[in-house]
């Protein structure tokens, strides 16, 4: 069923962001300091991430930020936390493996510069997002992957380990018994972590890092490492990232869409709902799965918006670190 409450409150808004003096600073590609708005000052620093374990990547991530330091250095130091977590079987060590039992990594780091770096399809490391930021920092390259990016990552002095924990081959070794591919909405895997980062100075970041849909094809790669689809910057504007079933994100360039949706004027809130609409109108049986946008303009205004309930995230504003539900398309 469709929400109705959103439908209606996001007609009432799409009224109003068109007198929104934001609108029209967005509009100046001249414009770089952060923008007065009628409710205040910039709110900033703060952090946004995805998911449960937003908390304790938002603890991480906020000791960096408060020390003064980078937005692209906390999201690297957040996400981390999540990565080394084995208990987490969507990212990192303990990650669900593909049908075949290797688990394979996916990530992708965006800095203020409009920099970046990827990997993809990389087995046995357990911090992709480290190995990206290497990427981003030490190639002429955006992306490495499978052996090239395991390559790259053991040169840079990276530990290969076995990733596939007790508890996840267990789980894989059940899905063997029937071989049944359906990803469940909220449930069987979709808890990538995508974390964005204003830093004191008003500097945006973000990072997303995940170990794919549980039981995926083995050499399948999703939304989380691409550039505009799992996650997206650009310091003029916002940034964006994006959780749930890729292949919708990929089809849409889902945070590409919604930074630049905020460039046109709307709030991070109209950019996530307008992107959801987008895959809705787009693709065919896109109530089968489930698909979560979080958003953050230079003002340190958030948004989220996902297709089903169930999706949530972590706001850190320095004074408070707590879980907020998301706005969705459909009970
Ligand atoms: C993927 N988008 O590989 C990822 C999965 C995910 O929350 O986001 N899970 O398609």
């Amino acid at each position: 069923m469709l929400n109705r409450r959103t439908f209606l409150s996001k007609s009432a808004l799409l009224g109003l962001f068109a007198f929104a003096p934001f609108a029209k600073s967005c509009a100046d590609p001249e414009q770089s300091a952060p923008l007065a708005t009628p409710e205040g000052p910039p709110r900033f620093p703060m952090l946004i991430t995805t998911w449960n374990h937003g908390i304790p990547a938002n603890e991480a991530a906020w000791e960096v930020i408060a020390a003064g330091g980078k937005a692209i250095d906390a999201v690297e130091q957040g996400v981390r936390v999540v990565e080394n977590d084995p208990e987490g079987h969507s990212v990192g060590l303990g990650g669900a493996p593909d049908r075949d039992g290797h688990v394979t990594l996916d990530a992708c780091i965006m800095d203020e510069t409009g920099n970046c770096g990827a990997v993809c399809f990389l087995e046995h490391i357990k911090n992709p997002i480290s190995v990206a930021r290497k990427v981003m920092d030490e190639t002429p390259h955006v992306m490495l992957a499978g052996e090239g990016a395991l390559q790259f990552a053991l040169e840079q002095g990276f530990e290969k380990e076995n990733l596939l924990t007790e508890e996840s081959e267990k789980l894989w070794k059940k899905w063997r018994e029937t071989s049944d591919y359906k990803p469940l909405i909220n449930i069987e895997n979709h808890d990538t972590i995508g974390m964005l980062a204003l830093d004191k100075e008003g500097n945006i970041s973000g990072a997303c890092t995940t170990s794919g849909l549980a039981y995926k094809m083995r050499g399948r790669v999703g939304d989380s490492p691409i550039i505009g689809a799992g996650l997206f910057c650009d310091n003029e504007v916002g940034g964006a990232v994006a959780t749930g079933m890729g292949e919708l994100v990929m089809k849409t360039l889902g945070t590409f869409l919604v930074v630049e949706l905020m460039r046109q004027g709307r709030s991070p809130q109209q950019a996530c709902e307008e992107a959801v609409d987008r895959i809705a109108k787009k693709l065919p049986n896109f109530d089968d799965f489930q698909i979560g946008f979080l958003a953050i303009n230079k003002r340190g205004e958030h948004g989220s918006y996902a297709i089903h309930k169930g999706f949530n995230y972590a706001l850190h504003d320095g004074k408070s670190n707590e879980l907020i539900d998301s706005d969705f398309l459909m009970e």
